[in-house]
């Protein structure tokens, strides 16, 4: 018998004490994201669209006033893309303030 397979019978001083260790396995997971939509319609004031865009998607006055009128010209447009929970959040702060000022405005998400 070759000395390689003698060794075969080894048993090794890890493996006797019931302890093995595997190697760690990075494995974490991109979290799926999603795009929060802004929908036209023809009775919301532009300028309270540019409040909901510069106060919940934390945009400046410039950036709002574009988005705005991109969703008013194409009929939607993306305010932001975000996990899961942080969209759903989003929708739900649109959709209270729109209420509260009487205003139809629409908020959806949709998974990127
Ligand atoms: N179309 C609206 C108007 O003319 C303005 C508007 C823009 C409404 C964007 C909703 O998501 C919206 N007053």
């Amino acid at each position: 018998m070759s000395n390689d397979q003698k060794k075969d019978f080894l048993i090794r001083p890890e493996d006797e004490r019931g302890l093995v260790l595997e190697e760690a396995k990075p494995k974490l997971k991109k979290p799926p994201l999603f795009r929060v939509v802004l929908l036209n319609d023809d009775y919301t004031p532009m300028e309270f669209v540019v409040e909901v865009l510069e106060l919940i998607f934390g945009m400046d006055r410039p950036k709002a006033t574009r988005i705005m009128l991109e969703v008013h010209t194409k009929g939607k447009g993306i305010c932001g893309v975000y996990t899961y929970e942080i969209a759903e959040t989003k929708v739900a702060q649109v959709s209270t303030f729109a209420q509260q000022n009487q205003h139809p405005l629409l908020c959806t998400m949709e998974e990127s």
